[in-house]
């Protein structure tokens, strides 16, 4: 028969997305089992056309279950994965818990897809949002050139923390709409109230130079994931990454400016007709035209796109690029939708 899946945090930000991804990809799935926390149990949710009903997550939910997509909390999944996974259900987590685990590969389906396979835990991990946004269109370039440095900055979509997130800019956003703020020193701040959510400052009218916990040395934790799983999908262990990450107030789609080095002279003619050809990137660049990705045409797509390819001024092994991608889909439900239908093609 066909697998039967479970989708675990299926009430979330990002299973909302994977409900309406399983209700348009090819339907290759027996039964579907929605989990949540017990405050969610009870809820019905649209999935293929049909209403389920939300369960509890317990030990039983994973009885019979070929493969488990987690979408919660870190400690959640620590505790929850390899307790499906003991049951024989292969897992596909979205959290930070085991990305960095030797046993636990780190898949992106159009870079390295052969390590999927291989996953002695049971347990297969889906990147960082920030680190999906880019990693299809480095890969490609990466193929072809042979990377040898990265530095980017990002620009994060309030939804990359969840519905707490859209929440907050949607407040702060009605607070601020048809007033003069943004004038004067802290005149946001005090309009919007100590109440900033999962943000620590305003993120209306403002951009925000953090995202996640304080790591070592004043690095975030989204910075030290960007580094840390860029290195692991390329499989470049030692490869030099400087990474800025930053919030911004759009609801869904990240954006990152990268400069990216490479072994040796690289032409943009080149870059650009591996861009155009690579699978799951979409080129978008003609500044001429005035065209160029951004995150308000960009949500609610798959690709990554990319625009404003340059090479360095001052260095010619390097380009410059822009990229966009949506940061529930192809950074979170629509990869781990990818990784998912990889286990299931090995197990018909
Ligand atoms: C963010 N990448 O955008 C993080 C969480 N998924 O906040």
């Amino acid at each position: 028969g066909r697998p039967t899946l479970a989708v675990v945090g299926a009430t979330g930000a990002v299973g909302t997305v994977m409900l309406q991804i399983l209700s348009q990809h090819a339907d290759i799935w027996g039964e579907i089992r929605l989990v949540a926390s017990p405050r969610s149990a009870g809820r019905k949710l649209a999935v293929r056309g049909e209403e389920v009903e939300v369960v509890a997550l317990s030990e039983e939910v994973f009885d019979g279950v070929d493969v488990a997509m987690f979408d919660v909390p870190d400690d959640v999944a620590a505790h929850w994965a390899p307790i499906a996974a003991a049951k024989g259900t292969v897992v596909v987590d979205n959290s930070a818990a085991f990305r960095m685990d030797p046993d636990v590969p780190l898949v992106v389906p159009e870079v390295n897809p052969h390590t999927a396979r291989v996953r002695p835990r049971g347990i297969i991990a889906n990147p960082n949002c920030t680190t999906l946004s880019m990693i299809v269109a480095l890969g490609a370039l990466h193929a072809e050139f042979g990377l040898r440095e990265l530095v980017v900055s990002s620009y994060q979509a309030v939804s990359g923390a969840g519905r707490a997130g859209v929440r907050t800019l949607r407040e702060q956003l009605s607070l601020v709409a048809g007033t003069e703020l943004g004038t004067s020193p802290g005149d946001v701040r005090r309009a919007v109230g100590d109440n900033t959510g999962p943000f620590p400052e305003p993120v209306a009218l403002n951009v925000v130079p953090w995202a996640g916990s304080l790591r070592e040395d004043g690095w975030s934790s989204e910075e030290m994931k960007v580094r840390d799983e860029s290195r692991k999908i390329l499989g470049l262990p030692r490869l030099p990454v400087a990474v800025t990450c930053v919030r911004v107030p759009v609801v869904t789609a990240h954006s990152l400016t990268v400069h990216a080095r490479f072994e040796g002279e690289v032409t943009v003619d080149r870059a650009r007709e591996i861009l155009a050809t690579a699978p799951g990137v979409v080129l978008c660049d003609d500044p001429a035209a005035g065209e160029f990705p951004t995150p308000a045409d960009v949500v609610g797509t798959d690709p990554t796109w990319v625009g404003r390819l340059r090479r360095a001024l001052d260095d010619p092994t390097a380009l410059e690029l822009f990229v966009c991608g949506d940061n529930l889909r192809k950074g979170a439900a629509l990869n781990t939708a990818q990784i998912a239908e990889l286990v299931a093609a090995e197990m018909s």
